[in-house]
């Protein structure tokens, strides 16, 4: 559809729905796993029949609901708007002022603008990547695991190598040092010295213990040290980052880009992985990319694999795509993985579109 065609494009309603994802494993971390991926499916109606399609995670089912219905009556406030996410991304900022857009405040506003994206594209018929300006080329990703112990660790290890992943995360933590270092002698002499890894501790670590641990993890060729300590403790960070030789990763609990901005300037981290809806969506990270490039910190994506392949086509500090596939069962086509990266194609959008039968079934 041509750009005259556009200004018809008024949203005409937005539904919310809820389900629980099973995992082929569950997302296992030093601080709680996630035995199911709680999802808010949000489809927003434009007047001339073109839907946009999104989802965000929740994390646990305590905050499914709530967030759905919040999704619902921020939804509600778009009705009647001309498709335009900046405009709502300003819009719904106003409105949410007074009480603040954070927490599932700010996953609903994401929600909401990552479903408009998705159809703007859509309007354009265009992939996201493409309407942004980027190419359409290969996204190198990393595939990531979890604290599965040894076994399962194992298999899984293999499994990416043998998919051709050229970078892998585990999640340590372990009750024992030395267990951490033996999850990661284990799986560095499955996988060989040509396949990165990197490690996240999901906040796990006081300060010093957290340094205790780095200086242990020297030998093995670690690609970086993800959340070593509390997400919020910046000064933390910025005081392991300064003593610990190895990478310090984070990013991933940053609500807006105003928290990667005080991170940054704290000097919290070397990498950063900002998550695309606590980040504030397409509208977020597109700020949040021009915050790395400037300066100069390498970005790379949390969960969300489908939408961040089209951000990170046109992310300038581009590093690595996080394959977690917490959406795969209700989705109508998977992203595709070849040889270690994630291949976005022609389709307009995001490439986020329900198997409607498999959603119907796993309604929460
Ligand atoms: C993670 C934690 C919880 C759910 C999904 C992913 C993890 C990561 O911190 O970086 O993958
Ligand atoms: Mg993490």
């Amino acid at each position: 559809m041509n750009k005259e065609k556009t200004a018809g494009c008024v949203v005409e309603r937005v539904v919310a729905r809820a389900v629980m994802v099973p995992l082929e494993y569950p997302v296992k971390t030093s601080v709680g796993t996630v035995a199911a991926s709680p999802l808010v499916l949000i489809d927003l109606h434009l007047s001339n029949g073109i839907v946009g399609h999104s989802y965000v995670f929740t994390y646990t089912p305590l905050a499914l609901e709530s967030t759905r219905v919040l999704v619902d009556a921020l939804g509600a406030v778009l009705c009647g708007q001309e498709l335009a996410p900046f405009e709502f991304d300003q819009m719904l900022a106003r409105r949410l002022r007074l009480i603040g857009r954070s927490g599932i405040a700010m996953m609903a506003c994401a929600g909401l603008d990552m479903a408009a994206w998705d159809a703007l594209a859509k309007v354009r018929e265009l992939p996201l990547a493409s309407l942004l300006g980027g190419a359409l080329k290969p996204i190198p990703a990393y595939d990531s695991h979890s604290m599965d112990g040894e076994t399962i660790g194992l298999l899984r290890a293999e499994r990416a190598a043998d998919e051709g992943f050229k970078a892998i995360k585990i999640k340590i933590g372990y009750a024992d040092l030395r267990d951490d270092c033996h999850m990661i002698e284990t799986i560095r002499n499955r996988i060989g010295s040509g396949v990165e890894l990197m490690v996240d501790y999901n906040q796990s670590l006081s300060v010093p213990e957290a340094l205790r641990r780095i200086r242990a993890l020297q030998p093995y060729g670690v690609s970086w040290v993800e959340e070593p300590t509390l997400q919020e403790n910046y000064a933390g960070h910025a005081r392991i980052r300064e003593q610990a030789i190895l990478p310090i990763q984070m990013g991933e609990n940053w609500c807006g880009i105003e928290e990667m901005q005080r991170a940054l300037d704290a000097g919290a981290c070397d990498l950063a992985m900002p998550d695309v809806m606590k980040i504030g969506g397409v509208t977020g990270w597109l700020k949040a990319a021009a915050l790395a490039e400037i300066r100069g910190i390498p970005m790379s994506s949390h969960i969300f694999q489908e939408i961040s392949a089209h951000l990170l086509a046109v992310t300038p500090t581009a590093h690595w795509l996080e394959r977690m596939d917490l959406a795969g069962p209700i989705l109508a086509r998977p992203l595709v993985f070849r040889d270690g990266a994630a291949w976005i194609d022609e389709t307009p959008g995001t490439g986020v579109s329900w198997d409607e039968e498999a959603v119907a079934r796993l309604k929460a």
